[in-house]
């Protein structure tokens, strides 16, 4: 019998991942998608015949319990999230809604259809935010900076109740950022990847940024997905901190992604006050060890291998896209 997984968020860049890692791992994969005016199933386009979708939403408690009563999964992943950090000032209660209760929702449901099930909830690097030590492991304490980092705060809280509350086998990862060439062009890795592969190729002038000192752990999301299916697989539910453990500028950024095109970042970057946020998380760097320790888990693309991958990714969809 094969297994079965449901990902919430499956439309995303993790979920993507995820799925086609699941696919090869031999599980019957099904997936959320909400419903939206003009599908957005350009990630999962290459697996979209060997998936199931089913239509749901993280603020909708009957379409979650309905999934889970229809598919009667072993794993659920709850990737789904309001994912970006500066959105979430400006929409702080959805923010809430969709990615702290919406975990609550999917947990509860989770308890009532099968409590065997077993959960994982991704958890993040954003809820160290003010960080209280360097680096940042499974005891650290949180002090999330955003309404982003409250909600998944909330999440991950809310994760170890119903673990202890239910005896659920919940896991909440702690990821740090990971990127690839199939991240949101919001986020800071890809802005800079596609818009320095655009001004090679005479399509932008500038590239308009915020603070360019920001500190990220940044990792492949490829690997960590590997980390997720891994937590699963534990006979006991437990906390993971996910991270390369080493941290890099948006600066060393800008010098890797702008030099693999032989470019100067400084000929082009204009900083922009739209781009700064109300508070800024500090020196954000994971430590690993216990990831490494029991899951045998370890990230296998460097810094520098993975903005080169995704400048030259962004370069050939451009140039496919305006064929050139
Ligand atoms: P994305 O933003 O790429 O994907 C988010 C997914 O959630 C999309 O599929 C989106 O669907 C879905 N979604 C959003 N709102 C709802 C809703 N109300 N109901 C159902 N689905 C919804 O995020 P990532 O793939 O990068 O991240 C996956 C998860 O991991 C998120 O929870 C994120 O917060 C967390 N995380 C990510 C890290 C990273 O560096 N990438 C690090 C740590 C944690 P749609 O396509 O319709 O918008
Ligand atoms: P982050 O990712 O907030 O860490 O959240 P993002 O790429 O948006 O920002 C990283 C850092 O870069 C700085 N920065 C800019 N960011 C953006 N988006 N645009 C800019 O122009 C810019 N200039 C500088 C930011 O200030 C920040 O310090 C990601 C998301 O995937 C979350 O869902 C996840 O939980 C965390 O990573 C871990």
């Amino acid at each position: 019998m094969k297994k079965r997984a449901f990902i919430t968020g499956i439309t995303g860049q993790d979920g993507s991942y995820l799925a086609e890692f699941l696919l090869k791992m031999g599980y019957e994969v099904y997936g959320m998608v909400r419903r939206t005016s003009t599908l957005n199933f350009e990630r999962i386009r290459h697996i979209q015949d060997q998936v199931t979708l089913i239509p749901g939403d993280m603020l909708d408690q009957t379409s979650l319990t309905n999934a889970l009563r229809e598919i009667h999964p072993q794993e659920v992943y709850n990737l789904a999230a309001q994912s970006f950090v500066q959105t979430s000032w400006v929409q702080p209660v959805f923010t809430g809604d969709v990615t702290a209760l919406g975990v609550t929702r999917l947990l509860d449901a989770i308890r009532t259809i099968d409590p065997e099930i077993r959960f994982y909830q991704a958890s993040s690097s954003e809820m160290f935010g003010k960080v209280q030590e360097v680096p940042q492991r499974e005891t650290t304490p949180f002090y999330p900076r955003s309404p982003y980092g409250v909600a998944k705060v909330y999440g991950h809280w809310i994760t170890v109740n119903y673990r202890e509350s239910y005896n659920l086998h919940a896991t909440s990862g702690i990821l740090f950022n990971h990127e690839s060439s199939r991240r949101g062009y919001e986020f800071v890795t890809r802005k800079v990847t596609h818009t320095a592969a655009k001004i090679k190729l005479g399509l932008a002038k500038e590239l308009r940024i915020g603070n360019l000192d920001s500190q990220r752990d940044w990792g492949f999301a490829g690997d960590y997905v590997e980390a997720m299916w891994l937590m699963l697989q534990q006979d006991k539910p437990d906390d993971y901190v996910v991270a390369t453990g080493v941290t890099h500028s948006v600066e060393k950024l800008l010098n890797v992604a702008f030099s693999t095109l032989d470019l100067d970042w400084k000929q082009y970057t204009v900083q922009d006050e739209r781009f700064m946020r109300p508070a800024e998380v500090d020196l954000l760097v994971g430590d690993p060890t216990k990831a490494g320790q029991q899951l045998g888990w370890e990230p296998k693309v460097s810094f520098e291998q993975l903005i080169q991958m995704m400048v030259e990714s962004d370069l050939q969809l451009l140039k496919a896209e305006h064929n050139l």
